[in-house]
């Protein structure tokens, strides 16, 4: 552990760090003004004071669409002298989310950085190739804060350029690569490629779009590493919001002393540990821009500290979903994840897929997959063998299609894109229609 005080420190001390934090942030937002002052006067808060972890669930939520809608400075809650930095995310239909940070952000968001690289098995020997963008996007740059936190050597090498990257990674031999997973993938099969030789990589953290633990397999067979996941937010502060450890037996572990976390179903009600619900996180010591109960959008399960662990932080599971990305198949709900799982559980099949909701005939929706397969002779099979198991594990039918190796586009930076939506036009991809 990086901070075995603030990984480990005892259920009871963390509650009663957590409260007074909390107190103070309401008190922080109370002075702010703004949105999210005028909706906890609404709900009769006056003071910090006030408010016991236990009210949280009856306290008002901020949503990604009060960040639009106040954009570009609305939730900003210090003078503007006070902000270092701006990250966020370019998002959809040009609304784009900013995120304002001051240096006291900087430093948190550091400290919860090395603790997931830590987590991971890095030290200050590590060599960290860090593979993801650098930006406006928070990865490259979270990533690379916690790393020279943590002590260790950071390659800012950014995504792209893959070739330069497989040199890099010969001649540096890092230990530790950040990047999403698909790049992980990319750069795995660009080695293989090469001809090159397992390299000196031991751990990979990945994150910042979904992935599955077939996913997971995948990326561990092809770089011969430790595959982790580590997930985050701008809007809380980017990735180590929570991050898996070697030790944290598959689930993330929150980093609760500064992001309180909640699991609530769809009419905003705690669930039980264990059950799938929405996460909401509240920024308890970050000062830039604030959150109470910030609805993520973002499905998991949650749970406590592995049984006789020294990390003591709840853990949540990888994510299942989102609730904007959940199908609803003739009325079966679908997440995009299950889709992988079953996809990605036949090692015929390789990971570069895409799904296409095909909503052309809106009372009658399809959803079509497309996969390739490993090796160029596609097996004829394939394609029924898949539908076959989609069929079990959704419950509905599917049209998947074997495409030819390469015809799935790749990513090589920013987020890949295995989910489109076709409503109109042509086919998303040639070969689908
Ligand atoms: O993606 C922060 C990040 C960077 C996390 C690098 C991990 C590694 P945004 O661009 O604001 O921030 O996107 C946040 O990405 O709400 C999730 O839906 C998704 N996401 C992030 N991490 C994961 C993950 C960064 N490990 C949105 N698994 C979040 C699945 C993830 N989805």
């Amino acid at each position: 552990m990086v901070d075995a005080d603030a990984e480990g420190m005892t259920l009871d001390r963390r509650r009663e760090l957590q409260q007074r934090r909390l107190g103070a942030l309401v008190n922080r937002l109370l002075d702010a003004g703004g949105v999210q002052a005028q909706r906890l006067r609404d709900c009769g808060v006056r003071s910090g004071a006030e408010v016991r972890l236990d009210d949280l669930p009856r306290l008002p939520t901020v949503r990604k669409r009060d960040l639009w809608e106040h954009y570009p400075h609305g939730l900003r809650a210090v003078e503007a002298e006070e902000v270092v930095c701006v990250h966020g995310s370019s998002g959809t239909g040009g609304r784009p989310t900013l995120v304002p940070y001051t240096a006291a952000d900087l430093d948190i968001w550091a400290e919860v950085m090395a603790r997931a690289l830590g987590g991971a098995g890095a030290t200050r020997r590590s060599v960290v190739h860090n593979a993801y963008g650098y930006g406006l996007f928070t990865g490259g740059i979270g990533v690379h804060h916690g790393a020279m936190r943590l002590g260790a050597t950071v390659v800012p090498v950014s995504g792209g350029m893959t070739d330069r990257q497989l040199r890099l990674i010969q001649d540096l031999r890092p230990d530790v690569l950040t990047c999403t997973p698909s790049y992980a993938i990319h750069l795995g099969e660009a080695m293989v490629a090469a001809g090159v030789e397992p390299t000196s990589l031991k751990v990979g953290v990945h994150g910042a779009e979904p992935w599955t633990n077939e996913m997971r397999v995948q990326i561990e067979r092809l770089l011969g590493i430790r595959a982790l996941d580590i997930y985050g937010l701008s809007e809380i502060i980017g990735p180590g919001v929570a991050a898996e450890s070697l030790d944290s037996e598959g689930m993330l572990n929150v980093a609760e002393d500064h992001f309180f976390v909640e699991c609530v179903d769809g009419d905003g009600n705690p669930v039980p540990d264990g059950t799938p619900g929405e996460l909401v996180f509240t920024t308890l010591t970050k000062t830039g821009m604030p959150l109470l109960r910030y609805r993520t959008g973002d499905v998991a399960t949650l749970a406590g500290p592995v049984k006789d662990s020294p990390r003591t932080l709840r853990r949540m599971s990888k994510l299942l979903g989102r609730t904007d990305d959940m199908l609803i198949v003739r009325g079966v709900n679908v997440f995009p994840t299950e889709v992988e799982a079953v996809l990605l559980a036949d090692d015929r099949v390789s990971p570069h897929y895409l799904i296409i909701e095909d909503r052309r005939q809106a009372a009658r929706p399809e959803l079509r997959v497309a996969v390739e397969p490993m090796a160029e002779s596609a097996e004829s099979t394939l394609g029924a063998d898949l539908a076959v198991a989609l069929r079990e594990r959704l419950g509905i039918g599917c049209d998947v299609r074997v495409l030819k190796p390469g015809s799935v586009p790749r990513t090589e930076t920013g987020k890949a894109r295995r989910l489109v939506r076709w409503t109109e036009g042509d086919a998303p991809l040639p070969g689908m229609g």
